[in-house]
């Protein structure tokens, strides 16, 4: 459907015009190299271009006073020195003859973005914007802020679209303390920030962007701050912080659109943040956001000052906003002691407000060890498993990836290898029907040591996915759908497994629900993590072979994906993801999309999803679009995990957490 890339060149005129340490960092330059780096990349020219308007007297009164917006008005006739004087009567603002045209451009610019989403003309968008807004409060400019262009979106949300539920999400480094004003006593938006804190210490400098100011009236539990207590915080931490804070809050408030306060000075090399994520962190970022509200996300740019990071970083949040798959996360994925605890801070104190976060272990964490209780420590892996490394696996960089990563994205984003025809007439016009086959003997040869791949319909079966696979392992596709009978399920996916082992995957992570057993011969070399939802066992049999029993309801299933698969997905770094929906495996059609479009943030995207022969043409339709690209249908209203499924999620995470650190939401126990 579409990405709208919202920009106007005079937003590049208002600058600095005196000496001042602290704001010389906003200059022009950053809004020509994000635009510049675009353009190199291509992806502007996939992008729909709209250019910005001014927002009208009207639309900046939704959210500033009448008498604030004619105070900036007015500095467009100022001389330099009552520029100067007027700038130091707030914090952090330089005021520029330009700054009220480029200012209402700022701000008509993220209107344009929500018009093009809620009337459908693009599914999601990136308006790039000097200057940035989210620091700026009803009656006051305030780093470098001067109209808050995403609260004014959002109030234009709700009052010419009649929305009701609006998530803010801004990693933006600092505190949108502008936003968490306006909205405070307001239910129907959702404010997450996340910033660099230090206990109060770093700008600007308030007791409420601490994890307890929560809101007030009716928008209590609606505002939610993540204060990073240290610098260089980086990927794990910033992945982390959305699987186990801000996505649970997020599915269950069930927005209809998600703003995004896109500042990158939170990535790494800014003199501001000082910290440590890399622009490929905002591609998941942006993937993980996209699969709320059905896909419609408006990113506008806030601060980022490190030219050559801010740059990269537009280029992966638009990549990911064109539904391109994100380039794999470097780095051990292991969220450092200091994010735990700030994670575990907010999670507490939203805790009254959130179901999702209810049941769960959620109480401050005990740091005496007089306080704690054996029963309180997580129990060892069963007795008796294979003994496995103490150590997570070594993050090696998988060749297989840098290989697929250096190459061009490929053509074809998407194969169908279906054996029943009638499928065809549900999938998306681009998404390619593979003909193509394996040849016969290689397929005898891997269907021999299997009793259930005799007959000659689960042959041909083995046959097309043999052939899908070895396209997305030679890089011609990314992923892609095969199905085969169901007695062969388990046999196949063993085929698959071992083929993509032996055929250049370093990793190979394999969700597979419902009744599919183990493979026998399954090695314990840290190469497969098997994970059965829905099967007959349930326990984490090893570091590497964990099985779960399928939770009941939506809320059930939700924290099962955030709160386990993708922890365990993160840290295993996977090259290839091979997801299989066996006999029984239970799910709906949005259930089943929001997996695989979750599971397509890892290995690049390469994903090779598994269906038995007679599910239904609408659930390999959906497959396929989630798989392209697209957003997943959102879920609605989530139900409440039952007690039964929130206990044996948490057994498992318990017994799980000392080997997979991103399933940690709370600091290790000091014993
Ligand atoms: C939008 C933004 C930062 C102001 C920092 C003042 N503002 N020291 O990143
Ligand atoms: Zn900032």
């Amino acid at each position: 459907m579409g990405t709208a890339l919202v920009y106007h060149e005079d937003m590049t005129a208002t600058r600095l015009l005196w000496d001042d340490p602290e704001c010389e960092i906003e200059r022009p330059e950053r809004l020509t190299a994000a635009l510049d780096r675009l353009r190199q990349r291509g992806l502007e020219q996939r992008c729909l271009r709209l250019s910005a308007r001014e927002a009208s007297k009207e639309e900046l009164g939704l959210v500033h006073s009448p008498e604030y917006v004619s105070l900036v008005r007015k500095t467009q006739v100022l001389g330099e020195e009552e520029l100067q004087a007027l700038s130091g009567q707030f914090d952090a603002i330089y005021f520029h003859p330009s700054t009220f045209h480029c200012a209402r451009l700022a701000a008509g610019a993220g209107l344009q973005l929500v018009d093009a989403v809620l009337t459908g003309a693009v599914q999601n968008g990136l308006a790039l914007v000097r200057p940035p807004g989210h620091h700026s409060q009803r009656a006051a400019a305030n780093g470098f802020c001067v109209f808050n262009n995403v609260a004014i979106a959002a109030a234009h949300a709700k009052q010419k679209h009649g929305l009701h539920r609006i998530l803010i999400v801004d990693w933006d480094v600092h505190h949108g303390q502008g936003i968490q004003y306006l909205f405070e006593d307001d239910p129907s938006v959702l404010y997450f920030s996340w910033h660099r804190y230090e206990h109060g210490r770093f700008w600007p400098f308030l007791r409420e962007s601490d994890a307890d100011a929560v809101g007030r009236g009716q928008g209590l539990g609606f505002t939610v701050n993540l204060p990073w207590n240290q610098v260089g915080m980086g990927n794990a931490d910033y992945v982390a912080a959305f699987l186990h804070l801000l996505l649970p809050l997020a599915f269950e408030f069930d927005p209809e659109l998600v703003l995004v306060s896109a500042g990158f000075d939170s990535a790494i090399g800014d003199p501001e943040g000082q910290m440590q994520a890399t622009p490929e962190c905002f591609a998941h970022l942006t993937h993980l956001l996209q699969v709320l509200a059905g896909g419609r996300v408006c990113a506008m740019l806030e601060g980022g000052y490190h030219l050559e990071s801010l740059a990269e970083s537009v280029c992966m949040t638009v990549q990911a906003l064109l539904g391109d798959p994100a380039p794999p996360l470097s780095g051990l994925m292991v969220p450092c002691q200091s994010a735990l605890e700030s994670i575990q801070s907010a999670r507490a104190a939203q805790a009254p407000y959130w179901k999702s976060l209810q049941l769960q272990d959620v109480t401050p964490v005990p740091t005496s060890p007089s306080t704690h209780s054996p029963e309180g420590r997580p129990p060892p892996l069963l007795p008796g498993g294979p003994t496995c490394k103490a150590a997570a696996p070594a993050p090696a960089p998988s060749s297989l990836l840098d290989q697929l990563c250096l190459c061009p994205a490929p053509s074809v984003r998407t194969t169908v290898a279906l054996t029943a025809p009638d499928i065809t007439l549900v999938l998306p016009p681009d998404v390619i029907q593979q003909e193509g086959s394996a040849l016969r003997e290689e397929t005898e040869a891997w269907a021999r040591p299997h009793e259930s791949l005799v007959r000659e319909e689960a042959l041909t079966a083995l046959g097309k996915l043999l052939y899908l696979l070895d396209g997305m392992l030679d890089g011609q596709v990314n992923s892609g759908i095969a199905a085969t009978p169901a007695s062969a399920a388990a046999a196949t996916l063993d085929v698959a497994i071992q083929r993509g082992l032996s055929h250049g995957a370093q990793r190979l992570l394999c969700v597979a629900l419902g009744q599919l057993d183990r493979p026998p011969d399954l090695a314990h070399d840290g190469r497969t993590l098997w994970l059965n939802i829905g099967g007959k066992e349930a326990a984490a049999l090893s570091m590497f072979h964990v099985a779960t029993p399928l939770p009941v309801m939506t809320g059930g299933f939700l924290s099962c994906i955030l709160g386990l698969v993708l922890p365990l997905a993160y840290g295993f770094q996977p090259d290839l993801v091979l997801v299989a929906l066996g006999p029984g495996h239970g799910l709906q059609g949005p259930h089943a999309a929001l997996l695989a479009a979750m599971l397509r943030g890892l290995a690049g995207g390469r994903v090779l999803a598994l269906l038995e022969e007679d599910s239904t043409p609408q659930l390999a339709g959906i497959l396929a679009r989630v798989l392209r690209g697209e957003a997943p249908p959102s879920l609605g209203p989530s139900s409440v995990a039952s007690p039964e499924d929130v206990q044996a999620l948490m057994y498992l995470r318990g017994q799980l957490e000392p080997q997979w650190k991103m399933l940690q939401c709370r600091p290790h126990l000091v014993v």
